[in-house]
């Protein structure tokens, strides 16, 4: 090692102590004013981009070699890549309810929601916004949102809240559910963009309401046909789940999504830069339908599934070269990762499988989305923070998203109040360093309760009615089973040998685990 080189790793080791023992917080006035680097080294941005389903392996940096995604294997090659890195659920609504309560979506039955169901987090409680709010930061989320509007009955054409802003985004611009659900327009704050007051929009989940087209009747209209659950009314040229009535001039237009959500997200980042700010990022890619803009579609040889993976890197570099125009990507930390892992085909007929050729979205992980398997919900995750000096490479560090509330509350000084985001742990330590570890132990969600363990991953056994969204999925193959599954994944990480019978007392064991973190108040 030159001189510099272990001056520069002292430097990062002094550092990453101080800020992990919050000796540079506001806690501490006397040591608050030491340095002005320290004070805004506490309050840097803060930047979450969220993929929606990109796999362990869909990305260059994580070993995807079909198609490159530059811009993000920027970032990992910019601070900290982690291998063991997970999002609390393997499906959307629980992981990002997790994420911005700290608590995990069984507390709450937090499962996948219709398009006009009511905000599922209580917002009279504490949220991962409302508590970056105290330290002072500006708050917005742009994005798929899918947390549910409204407190039972959502009039589009009026004010629609409870919702973001009452959690405490200071600023929301939102696909209102999924790419998939209707109402497919775009919710800005409080109401709806572009709406014609004389065109009112209605929505059901129950019946056909409206005189749009519908999928099941008129399949010519389709830009890709879908299963049945996707072929109600029609928008753009792709048949929706649920029926919309009015809000013509409202609509979104799918090919247009990577401009208009990147613009918004930069309008917010430009209008605060002068105050700490942070913003959440959760993209509608590579979630169905897969629609790509042109200036991507047919570029990855992998279909519309590789071409909105480049969509999405090419999203997540418009931000990041924003942030370094203006002079704040070094004091940004910048956390990259996924809701849930990979998924072929999710009811839109857009040859996902047949197009991948050898490409493993799952990276060598057993089962993807919905899957109590590891790739349900093992994603890619990098962490950027240059000011902060982080200690860079690559991390094996046990990691879930639901840790990002106690982490950034230490990092930017909050103290959490008692019942405050219960199941969040304080990994801060691991988000700074490389070599820093994670949790020991974790729990991740799925149609059931897996927990990992040291070297050991159980599955509780499922004895439920299969739940209708793993209905037309190979249930069995994302580990609904009867009988309790565990691996040692020291040495089967495909999770293949299921080691129950042989070792009874690490079943009972992690099964006492999983009830005592179930009946945790
Ligand atoms: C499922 C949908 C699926 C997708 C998923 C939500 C059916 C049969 N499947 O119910 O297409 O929309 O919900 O995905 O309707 S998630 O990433 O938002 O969790
Ligand atoms: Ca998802």
């Amino acid at each position: 090692m030159t001189l510099a080189a272990s001056l520069k790793q002292l430097i990062v080791s002094v550092l990453t102590i101080l800020l992990v023992a919050g000796c540079t917080s506001s806690e501490n006035p006397e040591n608050a004013s030491s340095t002005e680097t320290s004070a805004s080294l506490n309050k840097p941005n803060i930047v979450i981009f969220y993929v929606d389903d990109l796999g362990y392996g869909d990305l260059s940096s994580y070993g995807m070699t079909a198609t490159s995604t530059p811009n993000v294997d920027a970032l990992a090659a910019d601070g900290i890549r982690y291998t063991d890195a997970h999002s609390s659920a393997a499906t959307c609504t629980p992981s990002r309810y997790s994420m911005l309560t700290g608590q995990y979506a069984f507390r709450n039955d937090a499962a996948i929601l219709p398009g006009d169901a009511p905000l599922i987090i209580d917002h009279t409680k504490p949220t991962l916004p409302k508590m970056l709010k105290k330290a002072g930061y500006k708050t917005a989320v742009v994005g798929k949102w899918h947390l549910g509007l409204g407190d039972g009955f959502v009039d589009w054409n009026k004010d629609v809240k409870p919702g973001p802003l009452e959690l405490g985004f200071d600023y929301s611009f939102l696909m209102p559910a999924t790419g998939d659900r209707v109402p497919t327009v775009y919710l800005e704050n409080h109401n709806v963009v572009n709406l014609d007051p004389n065109d009112p929009i209605t929505v059901s989940y129950e019946k056909r309401i409206g005189d749009r087209p519908v999928g099941t009747e008129s399949p010519e209209l389709l830009k890709q046909t879908a299963d049945l659950q996707h072929s109600a009314t029609i928008v753009n040229g792709i048949s929706r789940i649920g029926w919309m009535a009015g809000g013509k001039s409202a609509e979104w237009v799918d090919e247009d999504f990577p401009y208009i959500f990147t613009d918004k997200a930069i309008d917010f980042i430009k209008a605060s830069k002068d105050q700490p700010f942070m913003l959440f990022f959760p993209f509608h890619d590579i979630h169905v339908p897969r629609v790509p803009n042109e200036k991507f579609a047919g570029k990855s040889g992998m279909g519309p599934r590789g071409d909105a993976i480049l969509q999405m890197d090419w999203m997540t570099g418009r931000i990041v070269d924003e942030l370094k125009q203006l002079g704040l990507y070094e004091n940004t930390i910048i956390l990259f990762s996924s809701d849930n892992g990979p998924v072929m085909d999710d009811g839109y007929a857009d040859q996902a499988e047949e197009l991948r050729g050898d490409h493993d979205p799952a990276g060598g992980f057993r089962g993807g989305k919905y899957s109590a398997y590891e790739a349900g919900t093992r994603v890619p995750m990098i962490v950027t923070y240059p000011n902060g000096l982080i200690n860079k490479g690559d991390s094996d560090a046990l990691i879930s998203h639901i840790d990002f509330y106690k982490s950034l509350a230490k990092l930017t000084g909050v103290k959490l109040k008692k019942g405050e985001a219960i199941d969040s742990q304080n990994v801060l330590a691991a988000l700074l360093d490389s070599q820093a570890d994670g949790r020991k132990e974790m729990l991740e969600e799925s149609f059931t309760l897996s927990i990992r363990s040291g070297k050991w991953k159980y599955i509780e056994p499922f004895d439920g009615d299969t739940p209708g969204w793993l209905a037309n999925k190979t249930a069995i193959e994302n580990g609904l089973q009867t009988k309790p599954q565990l691996f040692n994944l020291e040495n089967d990480l495909a999770e293949q040998t299921n080691l129950a019978e042989k070792r009874p007392e690490v079943v009972a064991r992690l099964q006492n685990r999983i009830d005592t973190i179930r009946a945790k108040k």
